[in-house]
């Protein structure tokens, strides 16, 4: 049901600002407006040297359940449609900005994270997580692949094993277990996430901004993320011409598990 609050909400303590997905109704599922409202606040964000540190979190019991599939702009109709353009549009500019962001980011993880929504989380420097949150790589419950960049970072996080059992399997990883497999820096107690994520926050907008951005690229250095994200694209425009990403994608709005049959066409 449409709502006419902000999809996105900020809030600036000092020189930490947070960010809000606001969509709870629909566990913060990105549709076009909080795509433009992110990206538009993250990009002022980045433009103003006042800002040292960013939160980013989600309202209501949900962090954020990726791409909003009920939105009449990419839901399925009769015909295959091709998902590489809005990956190229929304997906990857987001990741790429995140990458190179000029100041650290804190990933608040307050609820369930599902398929771009985990791993925009994953994109973040730091993230913390309540314990009741959870991460699910959704993707392949509607017969696509890991995008926004969680082809690149999941490997790299947990180890080829584990990402593609967590990848083809589509199985939610509670915050313990992805603290513990080193998917995510903390698991807190729900009530103290927020509290700790802006301590956190505020202390590193008091630490050498650039030092830490720069230690960031250095750790990533040996990969190409750019290269990974258009290999995101193809491989998510080729899935989603299949029949089973049209089923998934009905299965889930109708509420019943999908019927595969493993066509690549
Ligand atoms: O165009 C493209 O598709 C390209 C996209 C690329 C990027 C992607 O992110 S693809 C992956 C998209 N996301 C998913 O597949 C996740 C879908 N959601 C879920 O699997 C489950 O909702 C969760 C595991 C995240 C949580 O399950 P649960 O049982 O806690 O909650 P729920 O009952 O499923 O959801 C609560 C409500 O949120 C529900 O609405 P209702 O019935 O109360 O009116 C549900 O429909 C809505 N919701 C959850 N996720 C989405 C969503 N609505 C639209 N889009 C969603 N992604």
């Amino acid at each position: 049901m449409p709502t006419d609050d902000p999809v996105l909400l900020t809030r600036r303590d000092g020189a930490v600002l947070t960010l809000t997905l606001n969509r709870p109704q629909a566990l913060n599922s990105f549709d076009g407006a909080l795509h433009d409202a992110l990206m538009a606040a993250l990009k002022d964000a980045a433009a103003d040297a006042s800002v040292r540190c960013v939160v980013l979190t989600g309202a209501g019991r949900g962090f954020c359940a990726g791409q909003d599939l009920s939105d009449p702009a990419v839901a399925p109709g009769p015909q295959p449609r091709d998902i590489g353009a809005l990956i190229e549009s929304r997906y990857k500019p987001l990741a790429l900005l995140l990458a190179d962001f000029p100041v650290p980011l804190v990933a608040a993880v307050n609820g369930v994270a599902a398929g771009a929504g985990a791993n925009l989380a994953l994109n973040c420097d730091l993230v913390l997580a309540a314990r009741s949150a959870s991460f699910i790589q959704a993707f392949a419950k509607i017969g696509l692949v890991p995008d926004c960049g969680g082809t690149f970072h999941l490997p790299r996080l947990v180890g080829d094993a584990r990402a593609r059992a967590l990848a083809m399997l589509a199985l939610p990883v509670m915050a313990e277990q992805a603290a513990s497999w080193g998917m995510i820096w903390q698991a807190i107690d729900d009530d103290a996430l927020m509290p700790e994520a802006h301590a956190m926050a505020a202390h590193l907008a008091t630490q050498p901004t650039h030092a830490l951005v720069l230690t960031r690229k250095a750790l990533r250095a040996n990969g190409d993320l750019d290269a990974q994200l258009d290999l995101e694209r193809d491989t998510q425009a080729e899935a989603s011409r299949t029949p089973d990403h049209r089923e998934g994608v009905r299965a889930f709005l109708e509420k019943r598990p999908p019927a595969f049959t493993g066509a690549s066409s």
